[in-house]
């Protein structure tokens, strides 16, 4: 019988939340990034070295990269993008000569993962991330004054924008703008009001099969190479799974994904298969995705949603919300007996939560709220492969 690999994602020596509290929660695999590293430029095997000794002097592992960011000329095929092609490549040949061999990354334009409010009081009194609808028209209408932006909401939606708009004090001003654009954890990239709008502007010609067509271009580069040193690449879905900002987006839905691996079979090409982020969709059937696109999934975040009929939602739990937590850790199972290979998930945000209410924390990254989680899921997935398999 085998059960997967629990890690836990450390953003490095400066994460408050230390190796020796990971270990304490039970992960052994470590998720991780050079953070420092400029994006576009090469992680030299002197770099990924130091940064492997430290996780393995606390008797860890690191099993997955996330992620080895992928510069924004890479996206819109400017300046000096090929170089950067070039980089990348030899920063996954680096990182298999040391070992390390799962490697996430994201094709989300401009922005990763974009929530309006960072501390979003749940009825126990935890806090959670969450991404409400008017908050970010109110946003996107009124503080950034994108232009055009009015011709793609409804005018019922601009009556509601304005009316948020009008509710929030400047602090709420400021903080909501802070929210989207300042930079979540992990995400490498902030920015100020005009700085963002520079580089929305850098997408206006790009649609979303120009986006599509870079990537199938960029994973047709990549793949073979990790092919050869046995790596694997695992994409991440857009968070949230839709367009936003006059974006495009490409990694929302299962056919997104499969268009991408239909245009590069390599089979270094996989996915990271994020229910958080696909949750959101109701039209994603994430039991159904994981038994379907089960042969190309290498690493998995497993966290919850819980949406509303207004476009609003919220992180929940990891056992409540949307997300089918039996099914999806079901086929989970399923999958790596199928495959005989151990794959490495990882509990997804948590709520802010008792102690940590009190320190600063990285949102969505706090400790006990991803420690509650991880208990929870260890416990589900032991149940499931009780139930059904001999241990
Ligand atoms: C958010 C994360 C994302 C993810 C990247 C992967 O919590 O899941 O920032 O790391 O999109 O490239």
């Amino acid at each position: 019988m085998i059960l997967s690999e629990q890690t836990w994602r450390w953003y490095g020596p400066n994460d408050p939340v230390s190796l020796s509290d990971i270990k304490q929660a039970g992960a052994t695999g470590i998720v991780t990034a050079l953070h420092h590293i400029k994006n576009g430029e090469i992680w030299t095997v002197e770099e990924i070295r130091k940064r492997k000794t430290i996780i393995e002097n606390h008797r860890l592992r690191w099993s997955v990269v996330e992620s080895i960011p992928v510069h924004e000329h890479i996206k819109t095929q400017e300046g000096n993008y090929r170089q950067y092609i070039e980089n990348y490549k030899e920063s996954i040949r680096n990182l298999a000569q040391c070992g390390i061999t799962v490697i996430t990354y994201n094709f989300m334009p401009v922005l990763d993962w974009t929530r309006t409010d960072l501390a979003y009081t749940m009825p126990d009194g935890s806090r959670a991330l969450r991404f409400e609808r008017n908050a970010f028209m109110a946003f996107d209408l009124f503080i950034l004054k994108r232009p055009g932006a009015e011709k793609e909401y409804s005018d019922e939606d601009v009556a509601k924008a304005k009316s948020r708009y009008e509710s929030m004090s400047q602090a709420d001003k400021d903080l909501l703008v802070r929210n989207m654009i300042a930079g979540l954890p992990g995400a490498e990239e902030s920015f100020t009001l005009e700085e963002f709008q520079i580089q929305l502007d850098r997408y206006k010609n790009i649609d979303a099969e120009t986006l599509r067509k870079h990537l199938i271009e960029f994973v047709r580069e990549i793949a073979p190479v990790a092919d050869r040193v046995g790596a694997v690449l695992a994409i991440h879905p857009d968070d949230p799974p839709y367009p936003i900002l006059g974006l495009p987006r490409i990694l929302s839905t299962e056919q997104d994904f499969v268009k991408l691996s239909e245009a590069v079979p390599n089979k270094s090409n996989g996915l990271c298969f994020c229910t958080g982020s696909f949750g959101v969709r109701a039209d994603n059937d994430l039991p159904g995705m994981i038994k379907r696109l089960g042969d190309r999934i290498y690493f998995v975040h497993l966290r919850s949603t819980k949406r509303d009929n207004d476009g609003n939602f919220f992180e929940a739990n990891h056992l409540e919300g949307d997300v089918d937590m039996y099914g999806v850790m079901k086929g989970f199972l399923e999958i790596q007996q199928k495959r005989q290979t151990s794959i490495p998930f990882r509990p997804d945000h948590g709520h802010q939560m008792i102690d940590d209410l009190n320190k600063t924390t990285n949102p969505g990254y706090s400790c006990i709220g991803r420690l509650r989680g991880l208990a929870e899921l260890r416990g589900l997935e032991l149940g499931i492969a009780k139930a059904n398999y001999e241990l």
